[in-house]
């Protein structure tokens, strides 16, 4: 009997799974399926998905419809650079607003430190630290922050995302440089990536756990609905249902409890724009 890693097999969706509801994609990476495999050794049918634990999922403008970039992943590590490209507060917001929508674990990795200064990181370390979220500061041509992620992956199924050139392929290559996967430069003028990794691939961890590395991305529309939004930023929770008015937005009503956390400084004016902007998308 062959008790080695079961042989990869090319599947084929069946028709009617097509139709079952509003989703871009029917799988994802990191589906588990139930195939039919009596037909080939090296081919099948996926007949049936299995339940998702967890979703990393985003609403995309050009048809509204939700796209799952990957599932019943353990933990989200966002990868976002202080500079080149440059460092978006709101883009790190609507990914960690994702993660909780779809029940993630959220880590924050600040990439290419030795392009930065120290006080510069701190800053942003230090707000993302007190909001209790995890926040690792890594540099590959210095091995900064390497083995400390190295920790974080194992029996884990953690995902990379952030936007294009942040450095997700760099730091898998750092740790698993036997996968040799590719990574590009980013383009001089702009400061941005180059949408250097095209799809999602998941790669099991020789120690135990898989990583999964994700495309660049410069739009992240989390799933959420606008009433809900507030409670996806955990700083605002000690004060909902504080607000004269109930369904208040926050954002122009009188007497608001989060407004008032913001005039106080309870609640900074990064985290508060960066709900504002997301709301008024939704
Ligand atoms: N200085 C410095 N450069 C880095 C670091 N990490 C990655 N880079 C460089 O940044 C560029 C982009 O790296 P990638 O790993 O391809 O970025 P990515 O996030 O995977 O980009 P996409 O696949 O397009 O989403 C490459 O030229 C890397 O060599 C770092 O820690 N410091
Ligand atoms: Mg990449
Ligand atoms: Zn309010």
């Amino acid at each position: 009997m062959d008790v080695g890693e079961p042989k990869p097999r090319l599947c084929h969706i069946r028709a009617n799974l097509f139709h079952e509801d509003s989703q871009k994609n029917i799988i994802a990476v990191g589906d588990q399926v139930e195939i039919d495999t009596a037909a080939s050794e090296n081919a099948g049918w996926i007949l049936r998905m299995l339940p998702r634990h967890t979703k990393l999922s985003r609403i995309q403008s050009s048809d509204s419809l939700e796209q799952v970039l990957v599932s019943n992943a353990d933990t989200v590590l966002i990868v976002a650079s202080m500079r080149k490209p440059p460092f978006r507060s709101r883009l790190v917001d609507r990914f960690i607003v994702a993660g909780i929508c779809g029940g993630l674990e959220t880590v924050l990795i600040l990439s290419k430190a030795d392009l930065s200064i120290p006080e510069e990181i701190a800053s942003v370390k230090n707000l993302y630290v007190s909001l209790g979220y995890t926040v690792l500061v890594t540099s590959v041509p210095e091995s900064r922050g390497l083995d400390s992620l190295s920790e974080l992956l194992k029996n884990n199924t953690s995902v990379l995302c952030g936007h294009s050139g942040v450095g997700k392929s760099s730091l898998i290559n750092a740790l698993f440089p036997q996968w040799k996967i590719r990574t590009g430069d980013v383009s001089g003028k702009s400061g941005k990536g180059r949408h250097i990794t095209r799809l999602s691939e998941m790669f099991p961890i020789p120690s135990g756990g898989f990583i999964v590395d994700t495309p660049g991305i410069r739009e992240m529309q989390p799933v959420v609905s606008p009433e809900e939004l507030d409670s996806k930023f955990v700083e605002f929770l000690p004060y909902l249902g504080q607000c004269r008015f109930k369904g208040c937005t926050h954002r122009h009503e009188p007497n608001c409890a989060i407004i008032a956390a913001v005039d106080s400084e309870k609640i900074t004016e990064k985290r508060y724009e960066s709900y504002c902007a997301l709301y008024e998308s939704l």
